[in-house]
């Protein structure tokens, strides 16, 4: 049993938005200490701000004890006029995406975290990831296989007991213990290499998609998955990541509420991890970058106890994301996927509270024009300066029209010095992703990628999406993570 919580002794008003009231009680005036100087996720900053919550908050037999849980009530929460737009953009964005070929389960958990009825879109998207499940399940990766559970578990279907409308009395796949055997080849991988085989990323997502299933998850696998957390491995070439740890905290928080083991290392790691995301926030409101904050954001929810909304300004990030879909900023599927849940006070926990109704129900989608501002001037440069490797440093001057996306500057590129400047590219699920350029090739194996920059900084969208302006030098850097 917990102790009283705040909520029981003070009334934090809660308004539609989901958000709570920032009116903070002066007892529990919060410090986030900026003098500290010290870079966004790191230890200090971590520890800190640890010791202001500490210090501010009565601790109840298990810990602080601020809020109640978010969740349960948020999924009863009714989307707001001014939100509701946004929203309805981004389940178009979605439901267009139904009809790619590849049947993507981040845009049908999030489609049925919307709460709509159960479109054809929907259907489309459960039928084919059923089939594909049924053709393709064992050469998924881990974390896709924990989406592919999300997914089944939104839709009201058993994934251990895969039936298509294709297959009649074929033996059905249990796309569960799949995903058991998945994890133990992350874990046996980490206890060898020191890393997982993907990434520590869909490690979260598959431990999430476990969870969720209530399915068994050793002690020893938790052990492993929170050390990570505590040693800081969620980082891609020594940068935190942001979206690392919001699907990590939402596993830590699923793997706490349904009491597996071991609970104080899971606890420990869920608070240091809410910390860590917390002090990923930036001024304009986002938890690391935009694409982040939609994981950050369900993190938030699901993790409220130790992060309230009373000191993260959650409106403030509400404005942000809304303002930023207004002007497109979410029109990749991939994207619009992990932002709606937020948006409409859900969380990747939500899928098992999901109501599956018959109802079918589809939309046109109006698509964007391009826009076009005239000729501009991109130079982009290739460079491959990794120790050990044949130095490669290759540049070219290009006029294209406003508006070109960097994957066409990089095909006019390719056109003009093929040598140089051929690539390659395998389509995801946020669209094309570039595998080899002049015959240089990223590996998971020796962990190299292809990293793409606007001078010193990371473009923060694909190669497909970014538009580059008149004047910007792009390079395309072979580094590793
Ligand atoms: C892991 C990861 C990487 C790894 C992938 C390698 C690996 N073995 O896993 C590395 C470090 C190489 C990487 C690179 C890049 N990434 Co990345 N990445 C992620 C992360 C954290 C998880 C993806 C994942 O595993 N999904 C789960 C699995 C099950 O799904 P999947 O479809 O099989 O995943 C594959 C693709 O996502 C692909 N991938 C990873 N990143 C990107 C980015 C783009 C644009 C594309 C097309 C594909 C792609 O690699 C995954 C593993 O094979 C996401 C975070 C997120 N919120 O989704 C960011 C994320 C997708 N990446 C992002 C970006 C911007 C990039 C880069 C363009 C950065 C840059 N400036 O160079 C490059 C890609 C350049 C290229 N070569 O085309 C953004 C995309 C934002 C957007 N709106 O498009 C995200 C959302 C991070 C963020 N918050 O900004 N990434």
């Amino acid at each position: 049993m917990e102790g009283p919580s705040l909520t029981d002794l003070i009334a934090f008003p809660k308004s539609e938005d989901g958000c709570f009231s920032s009116n903070l009680p002066p007892v529990f005036a919060f410090s986030e200490s900026p003098s500290t100087g010290l870079e966004p996720g790191g230890q200090g900053a971590v520890a800190e701000l640890q010791i202001h919550i500490v210090a501010a908050v009565p601790d109840g037999p298990h810990g602080p004890v601020w809020l109640k849980p978010l969740g349960q009530e948020a999924t009863r929460k009714v989307t707001p006029e001014y939100q509701r737009t946004e929203v309805e953009r981004l389940v178009q964005v979605l439901q267009n995406s139904a009809n790619y070929q590849d049947p993507n389960p981040s845009v049908l958990i999030a489609l049925r975290l919307a709460g709509n009825p159960f479109s054809l879109a929907e259907r489309k998207l459960l039928e084919g990831l059923k089939e594909n499940a049924v053709r393709n399940g064992a050469s998924l990766s881990s974390g896709k296989l924990g989406l592919y559970v999300l997914a089944l578990i939104a839709s009201c279907e058993d994934p251990t007991r895969l039936l298509t409308s294709a297959q009649g009395t074929d033996t059905a796949p249990d796309l569960v213990t799949l995903l058991s055997n998945k994890l133990g080849q992350e874990m046996k991988n980490i206890e060898v290499k020191g890393h997982p085989l993907t990434t520590y990323y869909q490690v979260a997502l598959a431990l999430l998609g476990l969870c969720q299933q209530r399915s068994y998850i050793s002690k020893s696998d938790v052990n492993t998955f929170t050390q990570a957390a505590m040693h800081d491995r969620f980082s891609f070439g020594h940068q935190f990541s942001v979206d690392t740890a919001a699907v990590a905290a939402l596993a830590l928080r699923c793997l706490q509420q349904g009491s597996y083991k071991p609970a104080e290392s899971i606890r420990i790691a869920s608070i240091k991890l809410s910390l860590q995301l917390f002090c990923a926030k930036t001024a304009p409101g986002t938890i690391g970058n935009l694409y982040s904050t939609g994981l950050a954001m369900q993190a938030f929810f699901a993790n409220d106890k130790h992060i309230p909304s009373v000191v993260w300004d959650c409106r403030k990030t509400l404005q942000e994301v809304l303002a930023q879909v207004k002007q497109g900023a979410f029109q990749n599927p991939e994207s619009a996927s992990q932002i709606l849940p937020p948006l409409v006070g859900k969380t990747y926990l939500d899928v098992d509270q999901v109501t599956c109704p018959k109802d079918v129900n589809n939309r046109p989608v109006p698509v964007l024009p391009a826009a076009d501002s005239g000729e501009i001037t991109v130079d982009y440069s290739v460079t491959d300066t990794l120790p050990g490797s044949q130095y490669f440093n290759r540049s070219i001057t290009l006029k294209v029209p406003g508006g070109t996306t960097l994957l066409q500057v990089m095909r006019r590129a390719q056109e003009k010095q093929p040598e140089y400047f051929k690539f390659t590219e395998i389509i995801t699920s946020w669209g094309p992703f570039i595998t080899s350029i002049a015959d240089i090739e990223a590996t998971d194996t020796a962990r190299t990628y292809w990293q793409f920059l606007n001078g010193p900084l990371p473009i923060p969208v694909g190669v497909a999406e970014y538009q580059p302006s008149d004047g910007e030098h792009i390079v395309a850097k072979f580094t590793t993570y």
